[in-house]
């Protein structure tokens, strides 16, 4: 990793950040617009590396897609539009791109061959493949279907009840997306509920979804039509800085048009549970409610994280670890094992890169402890292993900690918050 970078102490953080939009709606959108008969135009739309990712990926199945700077524009012919593509499909480093995708492929009568980078080739896709397969898709990859490169022959589908042994809106969105090709009903049991951007986008393109509890259910051969979709701030993306609010010192920053979809909220509840001074103003509540949200300098105290909490702020937990070691006495993080599958082993890489910097942290099997109300030295070379959140954690640490660091791959950022080091300035700068 060549991309390195000197971050430094702040002793204040000011200002207003308009965060960028959300990374699982901005996919969504894309992929729903493709399906979907008409024109679907996005607004706020992320241009992260990951979403773009998905718009390359169904061009090459012959769907019209134009990007004016963040506004979207699909002209979708239905899902019998997509076309065999003559090339691979580069997913890049994006999970949900690969594994949604697929849940479309499943149904798709042609041929695809998806590839991603050396992080995709690692995460597993037999989550998705293994219930695809029951359906009727002919699917198939390296160590038996299980990771990437994958190849794709769509099946004649067949609906199916699956009980998903994890909470996976990745997993659930890629059976409801095959459900909507296959004969009778599909439905989805998770164990607890997680992230329902799918659901409520579905339902906003026309198409009849049923919840019950944790389960979601879908008729096949329902048809999408073109929508009109405002993309919220991402909330995984709001988290840096309201972590970077709290524990910087005489701090106030101001994050608008958040999205606070409640299967997406668990930062919000945790930071108010350790005492942080934030305040919430909801603006409007369409598919997606959003609000605007004030952070101030906290003093903060200790918790536990778990249980159903665990999907509804799981790409949070990098940061919430370096909030715990700010806050007095002990945080324990357990049932999140599923971190060790995302774009990095995330228990191993937070503990490792935040020792570094003199945090009191040990890795569990299912998550970890957080001695907190430590000193963070810095002096260090850190790494974001080629992992955005873990990058944008070990930037927002490097703001208290006594000597200034060295942030190799930085660059990872850009895969869902291409803006992040020019909003950080700005709150630096705009005192
Ligand atoms: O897309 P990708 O790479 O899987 O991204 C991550 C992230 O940190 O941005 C996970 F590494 O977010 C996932 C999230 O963890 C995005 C997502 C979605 O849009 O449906 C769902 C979650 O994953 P999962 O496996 O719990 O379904």
């Amino acid at each position: 990793m060549s991309d390195k970078r000197i971050l430094s102490k702040k002793t204040t953080l000011r200002g207003e950040i308009d965060v960028p939009g959300d990374k699982s709606i901005s996919h969504r959108a894309v992929m729903f617009g493709a399906l979907a008969e008409g024109k679907t135009t996005i607004e706020h739309f992320l241009t992260g590396e990951d979403c773009l990712s998905t718009i390359s990926c169904f061009k090459k199945m012959g769907v019209d897609i134009q990007l004016d700077g963040d506004t979207v524009t699909v002209n979708g012919k239905g899902i019998n539009g997509l076309e065999e593509p003559s090339d691979i499909l580069d997913v890049g480093n994006s999970g949900t791109t690969t594994r949604l995708m697929l849940g479309i492929l499943a149904g798709r009568p042609f041929h695809t061959c998806i590839i991603g980078d050396e992080s995709i080739a690692k995460r597993p896709m037999d989550r998705v493949t293994i219930p695809l397969k029951m359906m009727g898709a002919y699917i198939d990859g390296r160590h038996e279907g299980r990771f990437t490169p994958i190849s794709t022959r769509g099946g004649k589908l067949k609906g199916i009840e699956y009980h998903s042994p994890v909470a996976s809106a990745q997993v659930k969105s890629a059976i409801l997306l095959a459900g909507l090709q296959a004969d009778g009903t599909t439905s989805v049991t998770e164990p607890h509920k997680s992230r329902d951007h799918t659901e409520r986008m579905l339902q906003k393109f026309g198409v009849k979804v049923v919840e019950d509890g944790n389960t979601v259910r879908i008729e096949g051969g329902q048809k999408l039509k073109g929508q009109h979709v405002y993309v919220p701030g991402d909330i995984s993306s709001a988290a840096f800085f309201l972590v970077a609010g709290a524990i910087t010192p005489n701090s106030e920053i101001t994050l608008t048009n958040v999205g606070i979809n409640p299967t997406r909220t668990g930062i919000l509840e945790v930071l108010q549970r350790m005492g942080a001074e934030i305040e919430i103003i909801e603006k409007s509540n369409e598919a997606e409610p959003i609000a605007d949200i004030i952070v101030k300098t906290s003093e903060l105290k200790a918790t536990q994280i778990d249980g159903e909490l665990i999907p509804r702020l799981i790409d949070e937990i990098p940061i919430i670890a370096l909030l715990a070691t700010q806050a007095k006495g002990t945080t324990v993080i357990k049932d999140a094992a599923e971190l060790k599958v995302k774009e990095t082993n995330r228990i191993d890489t937070v503990v490792r890169e935040l020792r570094k910097l003199g945090a009191n942290i040990e890795a569990t099997d299912d998550g970890m402890i957080i001695h907190g109300d430590t000193q963070l030295t810095g002096g260090v070379t850190v790494s974001s292993h080629g992992d955005h959140r873990i990058g944008m954690m070990l930037a927002i640490a490097s703001l208290i900690c006594e000597h200034s660091i060295e942030l190799e791959g930085y660059e990872a950022i850009s895969v869902s918050y291409p803006s992040f080091f020019d909003h950080l300035n700005k709150l630096v700068t705009s005192q």
